[in-house]
């Protein structure tokens, strides 16, 4: 379990190099740019991937506020996914040009890069969310293709077993050579008294 000392607000620095020297010392670090959750314990960077979206040959960074909407007593952790877009302008007054906001009944737990799994040239991002009942049914991968202007449905979503839950979704190239990106997925499922880790691997096939 995480302290909720890692939760707090906190603001995110974008380190260019550290080189193990201390944060603020005076030296050629560079900080690129420093954003902030939208409130108290947000968890606003608990991940973050580096992928290039929108296809322009800069990097996008996608950030995981994992608690946005909780509130400290009452609950309401919906969890929200930040796209903003790289570029040599890029610093902190950047806006994110993409969000996705999870709901109190499907919270969104954790993101990832998963390459160009549909081979459009897109680097794609997958959203793993649940519904947050003590059976943690309705475990969801929902993958979004990059290249879009909005991420208000799924391209393609998958459904997990009942009782189970994700601990990975990797990024694992084109796997089998057929032009499409691979996503290597690890999940376990939870049929008392076995646990069973699973790992599989999903892609298209041409
Ligand atoms: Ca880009
Ligand atoms: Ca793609």
């Amino acid at each position: 379990m995480k302290s909720k000392i890692s939760l707090i607000f906190m603001p995110l620095l974008l380190i260019l190099s550290m080189l193990f020297t201390p944060l603020f010392a005076t030296n050629d670090m560079s900080i690129i740019a420093e954003f902030q959750g939208e409130h108290h314990y947000s968890g606003y960077g608990n991940t973050l991937e580096s992928l290039d979206f929108n296809g322009d040959g800069y990097a996008d960074l996608a950030v995981l506020s994992r608690f946005y909407g909780y509130t400290e007593g009452v609950g309401g952790t919906c969890g929200k996914v930040y796209i903003y877009y790289g570029g040599p302008d890029f610093c902190s007054a950047t806006s994110p040009s993409l969000t996705l906001t999870g709901a109190t009944d499907r919270v969104i737990v954790d993101m990832y890069n998963v390459g160009d799994i549909n081979g459009d040239g897109y680097d794609d991002l997958c959203v793993y969310d649940y519904v947050p009942q003590h059976s943690r049914e309705d475990i969801r991968i929902r993958f979004y293709f990059g290249g879009r202007e909005d991420l208000d449905y799924p391209d393609h979503v998958i459904f997990l077993p009942w009782n189970s839950y994700v601990l990975r979704v990797s990024k694992i190239g084109d796997f089998d050579g057929d032009g499409f990106g691979d996503v290597g997925l690890h999940y376990v499922l939870r049929h008392p008294p076995l646990c069973r880790e699973i790992q599989y691997y999903v892609g298209r096939k041409s």
